[in-house]
């Protein structure tokens, strides 16, 4: 099954941030779809794993993320 996570994302000074973020989450691994959002600082993904690993790929490009629940 999959699983749908928003996170607020710490960082991104500029729109082109928006497309390093993108990328790190999408492609981590199981990630089915990543949309972020520069005007609200979040990220919606779609994933098969968890939402630990999505964090640690985020800050792995030099960005935070932490999970709304
Ligand atoms: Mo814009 Mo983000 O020049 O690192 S891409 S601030």
């Amino acid at each position: 099954s999959s699983f749908s996570y928003q996170f607020s994302i710490g960082g991104m000074t500029c729109a082109g941030c928006v497309n390093t973020v993108q990328k790190a989450l999408s492609n981590s691994e199981d990630v089915i779809s990543a949309d972020v959002n520069f005007a609200n600082h979040t990220a919606q993904v779609v994933t098969k794993g968890s939402s630990d690993a999505l964090i640690k790929a985020v800050e792995n490009s030099g960005y935070q993320a932490s999970l709304i629940l």
